[in-house]
């Protein structure tokens, strides 16, 4: 398969949507393909140098007159730019507001000089399920879907929530969410365990961006029931605007001993590798990458089941799935693992299988195949 000049839009931030962005990007390159990153900031996880990848930075415009920073110009400057002298050949962005939007107008543009970029979209959920259909954003959001040459979501829950949503033109094709196996795997870390549960407490954990449809709050009371009935330790991985009324109700429970916020973190596969349960009751969950990371680590999962979840997290299976907001269940299926050592080693097996379907080498050809379609068929467009 020949390779490819990629540019990559994301959010350059611990979003599960940069997280991907960046991952494709490092996994495309690896495979010999040229990838340029145009965001705002260097993605949080693109910190090592590869011959492949390329950053460019989409300068702040500051200027008295502007209230709101015209960021979508500025971007939409930059694309042109770099589609024109880095000669690439397709377009992948990711998060649709406003990358979709910016995208169709880079291609106008560029379409004057006679050159023809083909736009492919990944949906990733609060672009769709929060704001997409915030009926102040909802025109420009499904127009430029239906602009994008190809469509991606990734879970059916998604396709399914967009068709259902927006009138789309065009087939959105579901690729999931990946896993790098090299990366997220249970490494001994026994001296992490030690010093976080030294009385061998069982440690729970949750990861987020602390957003309100994380329910970080039913994270705290769901470990409060846990810890009342077993020696527990709970591990807070993130920041965002819930923190401080979960710290609060911490305090106000009594137990804050027994939970620590470590804020964000790089390396959350170590602290994944000492961990018994997972903790994900989110008010939606378009698919739910964090879940993914801790059953790679062979970690059962507690969550919702909104969303894409379940295509993830199977029920009495991989972990345990409850309607959103029900603690008192998430807490009781969460002690039926803990307490019972068998039913704790078969989950984490079984969650360690489910993980390996979503492994980036089986998830990375589809990326490439779908890839190479539109380039096919955008080449009518281009004549
Ligand atoms: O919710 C987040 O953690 C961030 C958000 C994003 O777009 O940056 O994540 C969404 O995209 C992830 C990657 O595709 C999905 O795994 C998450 O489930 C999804 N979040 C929601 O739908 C709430």
């Amino acid at each position: 398969m020949s390779t490819m000049r990629i540019g990559i839009v994301c959010y350059p931030t611990f979003g599960g949507s940069g997280v991907v962005a960046t991952e494709l990007g490092l996994a495309l390159a690896k495979k010999g393909h040229q990838v340029h990153f145009i965001t705002y900031k260097r993605p949080a996880r693109l910190s090592v140098f590869h011959e492949n990848i390329y950053f460019h930075e989409v300068p702040e415009v500051k200027y008295p007159l502007f209230e709101f920073e015209p960021y979508d110009t500025s971007l939409t400057s930059k694309l042109v730019d770099v589609v024109k002298y880095e000669k690439l050949d397709l377009l992948h962005v990711h998060y649709a507001i406003p990358h979709a939007a910016v995208a169709y107008m880079a291609k106008k543009i560029l379409m004057q000089g006679g050159k023809y970029i083909p736009v492919i979209t990944t949906l990733h959920g609060t672009d769709i399920t929060l704001v997409g259909n915030d009926h102040s954003f909802a025109p420009v959001v499904e127009f430029s879907i239906n602009k994008s040459d190809g469509i991606t979501a990734v879970s059916q829950f998604l396709k399914n929530k967009t068709e259902e949503y927006f009138h789309i033109e065009k087939e959105i094709r579901v690729i999931y969410n990946f896993i790098d196996f090299t990366r997220f795997k249970r490494n001994n870390k026994d001296h992490f365990r030690k010093a976080i549960a030294p009385n061998d407490e069982k440690i729970l954990m949750h990861v987020s961006n602390f957003r309100k449809v994380k329910r970080v709050q039913d994270v705290i009371k769901i470990f409060k029931i846990v810890s009342e009935k077993i020696p527990a330790k709970l591990l807070m991985i993130g920041d965002g605007p819930e923190r401080t009324y979960c710290e609060e109700l911490c305090r106000s429970m009594g137990i804050c001993g027994d939970i620590r916020f470590l804020g964000k973190q790089d390396a959350i596969e170590e602290l994944l590798a000492i961990t018994d349960v997972f903790l994900l009751p989110s008010g939606n969950e378009s698919f739910g990458l964090v879940a993914l990371e801790a059953m790679a680590c062979e970690v059962p999962v507690i969550s919702s089941n909104v969303g894409g979840l379940p295509e993830v997290n199977i029920d009495g299976v991989t972990g345990f799935t409850s309607d959103v907001g029900d603690i008192d269940k998430m807490a009781a299926n969460a002690l039926r693992i803990l307490e019972n050592p068998e039913m704790l080693a078969q989950f984490r097996a079984n969650a360690f299988a489910q993980a390996k379907r979503f492994d980036i080498d089986l998830i990375l050809p589809q990326y490439e195949a779908y890839y190479h379609e539109v380039l096919e068929l955008s080449k009518e467009q281009a004549i």
